[in-house]
């Protein structure tokens, strides 16, 4: 049976509540059958484990993960993994449906996965992570490998986890395997480019969207929600494009400035005292009000579920670029619409990061190794010619972007499912 889209009263609606309502969208503006529809709502393979850890003070405890792989039928599973105390097992079941449908619409041979711990890596030390990682690598060790799922770093992880991982996969099975992660230090075999890939893809796609309503670059401005692996580098990238970024946040608080911010100022501060919180290049304001400045272009890249029902009614962008994965909520996503405000989803702006993961990959497969340039190019090509698949679709069938988006990666998926049978 195909899982419910509908939200059942009295459950808040989460992440996965919200995949399942884009793809039943999906499903019906592309006039595909229930099995289909049950197949594409259903993970192929999920894994839950317990991972025990002795903490540094000799103390033990139990923590838990989860791998979900979504789908194959274009290829091994690709997608992240998080460290979080808010992962939970629907939340994986989300970003990885989200995975396939990003890796089919940027055109990439993989189908989707994401994995997650609960655990918030800020309390624990160098020594307690890699053992955690070690541990969960050993338990998910039957479902990864080059040729069968890839993970790569998310919120919370990082290119030494991604070492920890190939590392812990490689002792296993007796020989080293670059291919196995993605996202991992150079010196093991990781791409040039990788590290501000995402970001690099999300800076574009917002220059085509302001291009798009009819703005130019440098009379433009922007907000940036996030200061992390996403958000330092599309401020810093928006900016050396003439975009006027006029504020910032990070988890600490939001920084706000007309003029525009010195982005290579805030990230020297960030570095020197760990958040943007006393930056004297702009006047603090809060994080929610950030959401809700006048500016040309919205780009939360944090976490899911920041622009939501009550908020969306107060957003003054004109273009929302979705750094994060699921920032913006169903419910928040048809008031936009309604407003006529242009959101450029999830599996469009930040598939940068799994494009050049895809090159990564390839290149520690043939043990061959690109240019910077080479990387960035190829990235935007990809992007562009995604962006003008997704606005094509989209004016065609009078669709947001999202609908367009979502629509063109079921369409590619259920065609390869299709075309190799019902297993795949
Ligand atoms: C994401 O795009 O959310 C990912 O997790 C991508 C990770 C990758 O590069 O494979």
């Amino acid at each position: 049976a195909v899982p419910s889209a509908s939200v059942p009263p009295g459950h808040q609606a989460g992440p996965l509540d919200d995949a399942r309502a884009q793809l039943a969208a999906a499903i019906e503006h592309l006039g595909l059958d229930a099995g289909t529809h049950a197949m594409l709502a259903t993970p192929r393979r999920e894994m839950t484990v317990s991972i025990p850890l002795r903490r540094d003070d000799g103390s033990s405890e139990v923590l838990i993960g989860h791998r979900v792989q979504h789908n194959f039928s274009r290829g091994p599973a690709k997608g992240g993994l998080r460290f979080s105390a808010a992962v939970d097992l629907d939340e994986v079941r989300a970003l990885a449906m989200w995975m396939t449908w990003k890796c089919a619409l940027v055109d990439v041979p993989y189908g989707g996965a994401k994995g997650g711990v609960t655990v918030d890596p800020r309390a624990y030390s160098q020594f307690e992570l890699e053992r955690i990682t070690r541990r969960y690598t050993s338990e998910i060790l039957p479902m990864i490998g080059p040729e069968q799922d890839i993970p790569a770093p998310d919120i919370g992880t990082n290119e030494q986890t991604m070492a920890w991982m190939m590392d812990t996969y490689s002792v296993s099975v007796g020989h080293t395997v670059p291919g196995v992660v993605t996202g991992k230090p150079i010196s093991l075999g990781g791409s040039l480019g990788r590290a501000a890939a995402t970001s690099r893809g999300v800076a574009h796609t917002t220059l085509l969207a302001l291009e798009h309503r009819g703005h130019m670059a440098e009379r433009s401005t922007a907000a940036v929600q996030g200061f992390g692996k996403v958000g330092r580098d599309a401020a810093r990238l928006l900016a050396d494009a003439g975009v006027r970024v006029q504020a910032i946040s990070d988890v600490d608080g939001a920084i706000w400035n007309s003029s525009g911010i010195d982005v290579s100022e805030l990230a020297a501060h960030v570095d020197a005292t760990g958040s943007v919180h006393g930056f004297s290049g702009g006047e603090p304001i809060d994080g929610s009000e950030l959401l809700e400045l006048e500016v040309d272009a919205l780009v939360p890249a944090a976490i899911e579920g920041v622009i939501t029902a009550e908020n969306a009614p107060r957003v003054k962008a004109g273009i929302v670029v979705e750094g994060a994965n699921g920032p913006t909520t169903e419910a928040a996503d048809a008031v936009l619409a309604d407003r006529d405000i242009l959101v450029v989803p999830d599996i469009l702006a930040n598939a940068g990061g799994v494009i050049v993961s895809y090159f990564e990959w390839v290149q520690a497969n043939q043990a061959y190794w690109w240019r910077e340039h080479e990387v960035n190019e190829r990235l935007t090509e990809r992007m562009t010619d995604a962006w003008r698949n997704v606005l094509d679709y989209s004016h065609a069938h009078e669709m947001s972007l999202r609908e367009s988006a979502t629509c063109l990666a079921v369409a590619r998926v259920t065609e390869a499912h299709r075309l190799r049978g019902l297993y795949p």
